[in-house]
């Protein structure tokens, strides 16, 4: 883990930095001219411009426009272990997300079921509480959505909605002792800055159990990958729920709410459920289901070294590698099989930045002439691994089915 000195430096570009996000968005322009280049995914309908027009962003597979849903082209998570913040995936809900934010007149409010209510500015989280960091992996509840069968509606993503990095801020549970949170509080509620274009559009707010949110591992951060947040990723600050799937690391983070009865607000009563049964897996049509927030990871592994359809030399070593994560626990061990009906075996595993985080693996092998169907598994320190038949549900949630790709050796 980062030594002090890395925190501090953090802490000295963040407050550098913060007195304003310094950019105009530009969201929504009908007008633009995207780039000539395309993006092909894996499964019908999977044509993407890719675009590199976003503010504070390289070059992204574009899904919408408004409010922006942009995925992380494949090719970057080989580049390394940790998703820079210009190539880092990006989901909206709603439109109207502020284009300037001046981080010298933010704050952020704690309020509810509290003894001392808080307004905080970017200074004092920065300087009054005590820093902390953490690698963590950031993915969509739909994250592979396009990938279901039968198909599923939804943001139709490939496997780019997921990203990487070491986050800085301050515990969250340090917030709310500050704040001294009351008896009888049962969730604890985290609203962003953006609103829909209707009054009548709910507000995007998502809520967590007090025990949960006061863990010591749940954090607000500043910092992204040792600078400040891309505005699309959530400048100034955003929760991060280590292990939890996304929806619950709300972004522009301006108001906490202790609460003493669980939410009830359509974004957490009404979307975002799974099917209680293991593996929030139903069959198509599959009616009186128990419906539950969604929560929890699940492991997932990747070839990145090679993409499907590939050639590759026959007769000679080849190093494939790739990226995996244990999802609410630490990778124990990646398996790959190379053939259809090739045994496991262990890959090499490379350098642990913490459990939350990806980690790369790699192997080496020795193509024949022909095809090879590389199949890639990780079992977490839970014991839970991937399987090999994929989940299915209605909002198309919590893929994590073995994937495999086929490469030709000649
Ligand atoms: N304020 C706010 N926070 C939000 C959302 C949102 O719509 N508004 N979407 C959530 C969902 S569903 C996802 S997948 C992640 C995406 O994070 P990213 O855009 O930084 O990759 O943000 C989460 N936090
Ligand atoms: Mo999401």
């Amino acid at each position: 883990m980062a030594s002090d000195h890395d925190t501090d430096r953090v802490r000295r570009t963040v407050l550098h930095t913060m007195a304003s996000s310094g950019l105009a968005l530009t969201l929504g322009a009908a007008t633009r001219a995207w780039s000539a280049q395309l993006a092909t995914l894996p499964f019908q309908g999977g044509e993407r411009d890719i675009t590199s027009l976003f503010p504070q962003k390289k070059d992204m597979l574009l899904l919408r426009t408004r409010p922006p849903l942009l995925e992380t082209p494949f090719s970057v998570f080989d580049q390394g272990v940790f998703t820079p913040n210009d190539q880092f995936y990006v989901r909206w809900h709603l439109a109207n997300i502020p284009t300037t934010i001046d981080g010298a007149s933010f704050r952020l409010n704690v309020h509810g079921q509290v003894r001392t209510p808080l307004v905080l500015s970017l200074t004092d989280l920065l300087k009054k509480f005590a820093p902390v960091q953490l690698a963590a992996v950031n993915q969509c509840s739909g994250n592979s959505r396009g990938l279901f069968h039968a198909r599923v509606p939804g943001a139709q993503w490939g496997n780019g909605a997921m990203g990487n990095a070491l986050w800085t801020g301050v515990r969250l549970r340090d917030i709310l002792d500050r704040a001294g949170v009351k008896r009888g509080a049962v969730q604890v509620r985290f609203n962003g800055l953006e609103t829909g274009i209707l009054p009548t559009t709910p507000d995007f707010m998502k809520s967590l159990d007090v025990d949960h949110a006061r863990d010591g591992e749940v954090m607000i951060a500043y910092a992204m990958n040792g600078k400040p947040l891309p505005l699309l990723n959530g400048f100034p600050l955003r929760l991060i729920v280590p292990g939890w799937y996304s929806t619950y690391w709300v972004k522009m983070l301006d108001n906490i709410e202790v609460l003493d009865q669980p939410d009830d607000n359509f974004w957490m009563a009404k979307a975002y459920l799974i099917p209680d049964t293991p593996h929030a897996n139903v069959t198509p049509g599959q009616t009186d289901v128990k419906m539950i927030p969604i929560n929890r990871m699940v492991p997932r592994s990747f070839v990145t070294s090679l993409t499907d359809g590939q050639h590759v030399p026959a007769g000679k070593p080849l190093v494939v590698r790739g990226i995996a994560f244990g999802g609410d626990a630490g990778v124990r061990n990646v398996q790959i099989a190379d053939g259809a009906n090739a045994p496991w075996r262990e890959t090499r595993l490379g350098q642990d930045h913490g459990k939350y985080s990806f980690i790369q693996w790699e192997t080496r092998l020795t193509p024949k002439n022909g095809p090879l169907t590389l199949r890639v598994k990780a079992t977490n320190t839970s014991g839970i691994a991937q399987p090999d038949t994929a989940n299915w549900n209605p909002a198309g949630f919590m893929r994590n089915v073995v994937e495999s790709i086929t490469v030709t050796a000649s």
